[in-house]
């Protein structure tokens, strides 16, 4: 078992990396947590309040910059009394496949080149190394057929996005092989919850509803994504990152699958709104039909299991802090809605 005393999360003002602070400052109290994030249109300081200041460095810089990030790990001012770097748990990229579609060099650029740089860190100081990335690296499934993803799916992405998580995995699974950087890979499905930003599925549709705008589904909302809850999957990251076997991939997901207009009609019902209250916009290019993930490994090896598995419930406490927090996603809501508009979405 591997007990890290110092963590640097990359992309923690982030969704899902603001959420793990956050489960980490809950859950192993003795830990340090350093957040490199570059605050990018998805990132925001402020989803890290309410953290001990004496628990949180947050430092606002670029994954990309080798020497911000060596300096990290190498503490160079004399008044710092905290216990070394001992991991990097991995979560800064762009994220979005729409976005990714529009203009993929900012993908290639932190996906990529970002991943390299922490590697080259990792392999230099002999760092634990955790990266997060997606089962869309799998490419996608038909909706009638009984398979699920596995560690053992071929690699198989369908969209820049995707294609820059598959290649920073195949880097991580080389400075593995190759130098030795005790790395491990989760690839999680879907996630849902707070911080979520307002151009993803689940937070546009509730975020429309609250400022009167109808919702926009894509194509007739057959694709099928297979929904967990935010800390279940930071509880998967860090039964990984503290248990997990050096050099492997673990699948994350908790049996969550629902076609796009059942998640729809679920929010339309939750709010009051009629069933037929949204619109039909655009498809996505290439958009994948249907993600499934089979988390039998992750179980049975190392005992993970998922709590928040009740999706209704799960979208009930979504749609409410989404309702609490207006401050909190008004601000980016025209810009994001306009640039959907360009697309047709
Ligand atoms: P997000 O877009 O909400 O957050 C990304 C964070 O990374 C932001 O805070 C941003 O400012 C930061 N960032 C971007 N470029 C950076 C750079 N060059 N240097 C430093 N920071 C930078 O993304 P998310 O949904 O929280 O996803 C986090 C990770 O999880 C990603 O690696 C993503 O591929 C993976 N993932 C996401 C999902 C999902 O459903 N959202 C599912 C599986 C895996
Ligand atoms: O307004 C919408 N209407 C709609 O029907 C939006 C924004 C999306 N969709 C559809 C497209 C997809 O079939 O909903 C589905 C989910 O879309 P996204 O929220 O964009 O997620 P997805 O493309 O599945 O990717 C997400 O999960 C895997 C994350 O954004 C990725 O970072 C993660 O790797």
């Amino acid at each position: 078992v591997f007990h890290p005393q110092h963590i640097l999360v990359t992309g923690g003002a982030g969704f899902i990396g603001a959420n793990f602070v956050h489960w980490v400052a809950r859950n192993e109290p003795s830990v340090h947590v350093t957040v490199i994030d570059a605050l990018t249109y998805a990132g925001k300081r402020e989803n890290l309040d309410g953290i001990d200041a004496d628990r949180l460095t947050f430092v606002h810089g670029d994954i990309c910059d080798a020497a911000l990030v060596e300096s990290l790990i190498t503490g160079s001012s004399p008044e710092n009394t905290l216990p070394p770097i001992d991991a990097i748990i991995h979560f800064a990229a762009e994220s979005h496949n729409d976005n990714s579609i529009l203009d993929a060099a900012p993908f290639l650029r932190t996906n990529i080149d970002g991943t390299y740089v922490l590697l080259e860190v990792a392999r230099r100081h002999n760092l634990r190394f955790h990266h997060i990335s997606t089962d869309e690296v799998y490419g996608d499934l038909a909706l009638d057929e009984p398979r699920k993803f596995t560690e053992l799916s071929p690699y198989k992405p369908s969209s820049p996005y995707s294609a820059s998580k598959a290649a920073s995995d195949h880097l991580v699974r080389a400075w593995h092989r190759t130098y030795g950087v005790r790395a491990t890979i989760s690839n999680c499905s879907n996630n849902y919850g707070p911080y979520q930003h307002v151009e993803k599925f689940i937070p546009r549709q509730i975020t429309n509803i609250l400022a009167g705008i109808r919702p926009k589904l894509y194509g007739q909302g057959l694709a099928v994504r297979d929904w967990i809850s935010v800390e279940d999957h930071c509880s998967a990251i860090w039964t990984i990152l503290t248990r997990g076997r050096i050099g492997e991939t673990y699948l994350v997901g908790s049996n969550g699958e629902h076609s796009n207009i059942d998640v729809l009609r679920m929010i339309l019902e939750r709010m009051g709104q009629p069933a037929d209250a949204f619109d039909h916009v655009n498809d996505r290019p290439g958009g994948d039909k249907r993600y499934a993930i089979d988390a039998t490994k992750l179980m049975t090896e190392l005992g993970w299991q998922p709590r928040y598995t009740d999706f209704a419930q799960g979208l009930d406490d979504t749609i409410a802090w989404y309702a609490a927090h207006r401050d909190w996603w008004e601000p980016d809501k025209n810009a994001t809605e306009e640039k959907y508009r360009l697309q047709g979405h």
